[in-house]
């Protein structure tokens, strides 16, 4: 497999296409459609379904490279014993476990915990389901990555200033370089959307890389 950079700030990304792994976080009903979690909590989702497009393009470019492309799912079991009783609370409104348009909000099995239809996992293609905001916490993530080798994450997904970079800092502390496609990630509030970027590639990439969907795709089709 050839090696090649990323184009990225603050400053181009190395990487081997066999080493690298894109990490599609949470593209989930519940937080991107109409109905779910994400509206319920008084959003409007339109400002995340942004980055279903540029995702596709990602996605479609990954496979076509043949790298490991894994997905998240942020949810709990039915019976919510995984959820911690703070996190019960959380919401405001609406909660964990209550029902929704789409079925019992962020629970396992239901509609609304399902990743959309533009972006689903194709055979071969992990999903991990992970109850928290970082996609390593009391999942296999990481022993997924190990077997396969992964050093570098092409990271993708919603929300930015939760799940992604939650994400990419528990994958930075791990010894991941991790890239982030900007127009591939969404947020409910534009301004948490530029912070949240901006804070990722600071100091020097502090915990990763920031690009966009046209460069990972020209970069991994090269
Ligand atoms: C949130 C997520 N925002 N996937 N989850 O609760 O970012």
């Amino acid at each position: 497999m050839k090696s090649t950079a990323f184009k990225a700030e603050p400053f181009a990304l190395p990487f081997n296409s066999a080493t690298t792994a894109l990490v599609m976080i949470d593209m989930q009903r519940d937080f991107v459609e109409p109905g779910g979690f994400g509206e319920a909590l008084g959003n409007d989702v339109n400002f995340v379904r942004s980055a279903i497009g540029p995702c596709q393009q990602v996605l479609a470019a990954a496979r076509a490279a043949g790298i490991m492309v894994i997905h998240t799912r942020e949810g709990h079991r039915a019976d919510l014993t995984d959820c911690p009783p703070a996190k019960l609370t959380r919401g405001g409104k609406t909660f964990i476990g209550e029902p929704g348009p789409m079925g019992r909000i962020l629970v396992r099995g239901e509609k609304g915990h399902d990743i959309i239809p533009e972006l689903y996992p194709i055979a071969g293609e992990p999903v991990i389901d992970k109850p928290g905001k970082g996609a390593f916490y009391q999942t296999d993530l990481q022993l997924v990555l190990q077997n396969r080798n992964i050093k570098t994450l092409i990271v993708c997904g919603v929300t930015t200033e939760v799940c992604v970079t939650t994400t990419v800092r528990e994958a930075n502390d791990r010894g991941y370089e991790c890239i982030v496609p900007q127009d591939c990630v969404g947020s409910y509030f534009p301004e948490f959307q530029k912070y949240a970027l901006e804070m990722i590639k600071a100091q020097g990439a502090i915990f990763g890389w920031v690009s966009d969907a046209k460069s990972i795709v020209e970069s991994l089709a090269a």
